[in-house]
């Protein structure tokens, strides 16, 4: 008779979290920033690049995303983040840890989807009265090592 694993998550909570990401990122991908930074805790962190200084806080991850974004100011850009391989893990504290593999695809009109960067994404949530939420996220990029 196998006996259960203390480290397997429960369907349903994986099911939560698959949920969490499609809407999180579809607000990312849409420019919505203020949705996505509510997807953190208030004290959230979030990382994005390895060069980049971490943002604290939902306001501070909103700033940010605006300064990031800048850079297609005039470039009629879609990127979208592909999420997969969800691996969670509960922590000792209660939390979860959350290790996704994502890929940025950039379309322009017309023009063909490219796939840059390949990211491992390294997130802690925390499931309280608000439901899931981010307390931090570091991204590793593929071509930094
Ligand atoms: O929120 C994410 C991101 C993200 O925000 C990213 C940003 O630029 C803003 C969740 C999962 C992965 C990512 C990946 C990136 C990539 C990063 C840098 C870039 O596109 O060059």
């Amino acid at each position: 008779m196998p006996t259960s694993k203390p480290d397997v998550v429960p369907p349903e909570l994986y099911a939560r979290v698959q949920h969490f990401y499609a809407h999180q990122m579809q607000h990312l991908d849409g420019l919505r920033f203020d949705e996505y930074a509510a997807t953190f805790t208030e004290d959230g962190v979030f990382q994005h690049s390895p060069d980049a200084e971490p943002a604290r806080g939902r306001d501070g991850i909103v700033r940010e995303l605006v300064e990031f974004h800048r850079r297609f100011e005039g470039d009629p850009v879609q990127r979208r983040h592909w999420f997969n391989h969800i691996a969670l893990e509960p922590a000792d504290d209660g939390a979860l840890r959350s290790t996704v593999y994502a890929l940025v695809v950039t379309v322009r009109p017309g023009g063909r989807p490219e796939t840059a960067p390949s990211c491992v994404v390294h997130d802690v949530l925390t499931d309280g009265p608000d439901g899931l939420l981010l307390r931090s996220r570091r991204i590793t990029h593929d071509q930094h090592f």
